[in-house]
């Protein structure tokens, strides 16, 4: 059966998409992701509407299931053998996961120190070859980009110009749930490819008449991994924020132009702010999402404290789950004392002694 009743990317904007009757339908049920109003931080800041867009639904956990629907489809039809990425670990699971799907051979190059333990999990357990490199993203990026080369390969980072395809799909669904485009978006920047392809989404929806606006697109990096807001690649990129601890992006000169096309900006915002960013979506609106997912929020409240008008509606994409990362949580969260299992200890412990 090739239909199914909730379709995946390909099969839902197939007409927006590069795809055609040689494409396979392939799915794991990505995208149709939950956009839902943040209320306290709409309080908190006086915004009338802030949305949260909640990628880490997505079933790898992460906004990469998309563009790798697309991609790896793409891949097979084009007759490859082979599926092959560098990646701080989302796009390794997600890559992992397409690889076991379609029954294509992944490897998935990793820095050895410093991906979240989920993401090496997922794809052990999806079946991917993983390796493990001393070195950095960027280290491996250059690696795979050398190893694509060969015949039957396709590489599916985001160089690939169908992983962008894919990913622009969350665009489309922020406008057909809003009715039109926000004033402004709120995005992380890692190897840029998202802000690349949410640009790309939003010009190609009002193009065919979708929506009459495009936002003012904001990206945010980490400031101890902010090559593209200083203006040159950082040789070791630094923050607690590992999915985007990217010191030279390849999709830098694009998201340079998304910024401008949209009279957006790119800008870096402190671990510290990330962190409290991560704390209170978790703790005040129940969303958890993972360190480099809270750097869309953490841009929100440096632009707001920092006086800047903010739009009417906004959307932060929250672009992957805090569950791949549970020691992350653990190490940002107040510590539970044991106590003794009786009613009295258990009751002092909570606070309902004098209840
Ligand atoms: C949760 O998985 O680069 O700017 O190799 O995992 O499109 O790179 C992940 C990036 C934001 C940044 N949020 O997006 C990888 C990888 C999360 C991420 C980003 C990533 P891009």
């Amino acid at each position: 059966m090739n239909g199914s009743p909730r379709p995946g990317v390909i099969e839902r904007y197939r007409e927006f998409l590069p795809v055609g009757e040689a494409t396979p339908n392939l799915t794991i049920g990505e995208g149709d992701t939950p956009l839902i109003r943040a209320e306290s931080l709409e309080r908190r800041l006086g915004v009338a509407e802030v949305w949260l867009k909640l990628e880490g639904c997505n079933p790898t956990g992460s906004f990469k299931d998309r563009g790798l629907a697309v991609a790896a489809a793409k891949a097979i039809e084009e007759g490859a053998h082979s599926f092959i990425c560098a990646s701080t670990g989302n796009t390794a699971a997600s890559a992992a996961a397409f690889g076991a799907r379609s029954g294509t051979p992944t490897g998935v190059i990793i820095p050895a120190r410093g991906v979240a333990l989920g993401k090496v999990a997922q794809a052990l357990i999806y079946g991917a070859r993983v390796i493990p490199i001393q070195g950095s993203f960027d280290d491996g990026l250059t690696v795979v980009r050398a190893l694509a080369s060969r015949p039957g390969v396709a590489l599916v980072n985001s160089v690939n110009p169908y992983r962008l395809d894919g990913q622009q799909t969350a665009a489309f669904e922020v406008v057909d749930t809003l009715g039109e485009a926000p004033d402004e978006l709120f995005i992380p920047v890692g190897n840029a490819g998202n802000i690349t392809a949410y640009w790309k989404g939003f010009r190609a929806y009002e193009s065919a008449g979708r929506s009459r606006q495009l936002p003012v697109m904001r990206g945010f990096q980490a400031s101890g991994a902010a090559p593209i807001v200083e203006g040159e690649p950082v040789g070791n990129p630094d923050t607690v924020a590992s999915a985007i601890r990217i010191g030279n992006p390849a999709n830098w000169e694009r998201a340079v132009q998304a910024r401008d096309e949209s009279d957006g900006t790119i800008e870096a915002v402190s671990d510290e702010l990330i962190v409290e960013a991560y704390q209170l979506l978790a703790a005040e609106e129940g969303i958890f999402v993972e360190l480099a997912s809270a750097a869309s929020v953490a841009g929100l409240l440096h632009r707001s404290r920092g006086g800047e008008v903010i739009g009417d509606r906004v959307v932060c994409v929250l672009t992957g789950t805090g569950l791949k990362d549970p020691g992350a949580a653990v190490r940002h969260a107040p510590k539970p004392a044991e106590v003794e299992a009786n009613t009295e200890a258990v009751a002092e412990a909570l606070g309902w002694d004098d209840l």
